[in-house]
């Protein structure tokens, strides 16, 4: 190979490079493009609450207050009424992530006290492109938080909300853990709250929760790790 040969030669290798590298590029550009067109999104409806013993006039529909009711079959689901009212369920929505979608429940139980039963329901709407799985709640109670996988309505939670160890709520979870939601699609939520002995003495329980959704095709449930607790700061 003469020089001008050479040359020619080292030029072409330079070139492909650079086609190469310009490719390479353009791949990336291209992918992050498709990334951005979709969005994973979910929120909560405003405006769906329901609970079963509602302190005062909270908004939602289908609320009733008054008489308390008793985990009387515990520990299985159930509840019958009591002959006093002195507790009572209120709820909120809040958006935790100022995005403009609600995405956290915020729950509490005026004059707590074992055995008090209450039920809370709500609607979930897939508000993003993409079809999606609900996969996990997060518990946060007093700056701690605690992921929930795969929760099945026929087996309660227990839920620790002061991290001792010590379960304080049984929560009954309805169903649509895994559900496929596609674009635009709701899906009722809902749960039964018991109150167990070992419940923080507080007058009120407070704690929120969020659901974590998943593209539909990346949904597993780790079986270690159920329930998953991680501290992390609120
Ligand atoms: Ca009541
Ligand atoms: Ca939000
Ligand atoms: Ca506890």
């Amino acid at each position: 190979m003469n020089r001008a040969a050479k040359a020619a030669a080292v030029a072409s290798l330079i070139a492909l490079v650079a086609v190469g590298a310009t490719a390479m590029w353009t791949e990336t550009l291209r992918f992050r493009a498709d990334v951005d067109t979709s969005e994973l999104d979910i929120e909560f409806v405003d405006g769906s609450l329901t609970l079963k013993d509602a302190c005062g006039l909270q908004p939602g529909y289908g609320n009733q207050g008054g008489n308390d009711w008793n985990a009387t079959y515990y520990p299985n689901r159930g509840s019958t009424q009591l002959d006093k009212d002195v507790a009572c369920t209120s709820a909120s929505f809040s958006d935790s992530d100022g995005d403009g979608d609600l995405d956290t429940l915020t729950i509490t139980i005026s004059n707590a006290y074992p055995w008090y039963y209450t039920h809370v329901a709500w609607i979930v709407h897939n508000n993003g492109e993409i079809p999606l799985k609900i996969w996990k709640i997060v518990v946060t109670y007093d700056n701690t938080s605690q992921e929930y996988y795969a929760l099945n309505p026929d087996e309660p939670v227990e839920i620790d909300l002061s991290g001792d160890g010590e379960a304080d709520v049984l929560m009954w979870w309805g169903d649509n853990f895994g559900h496929q939601l596609h674009h635009c699609e709701s899906a009722d939520i809902s749960m039964d709250l018991t109150v167990l002995q070992e419940a923080p003495m507080n007058a009120n329980l407070t704690f929120s929760i969020s659901l974590v959704a998943i593209q539909w095709n990346e949904y597993s449930t780790p079986s270690a790790s159920i329930p998953t607790t991680t501290v992390v700061p609120w």
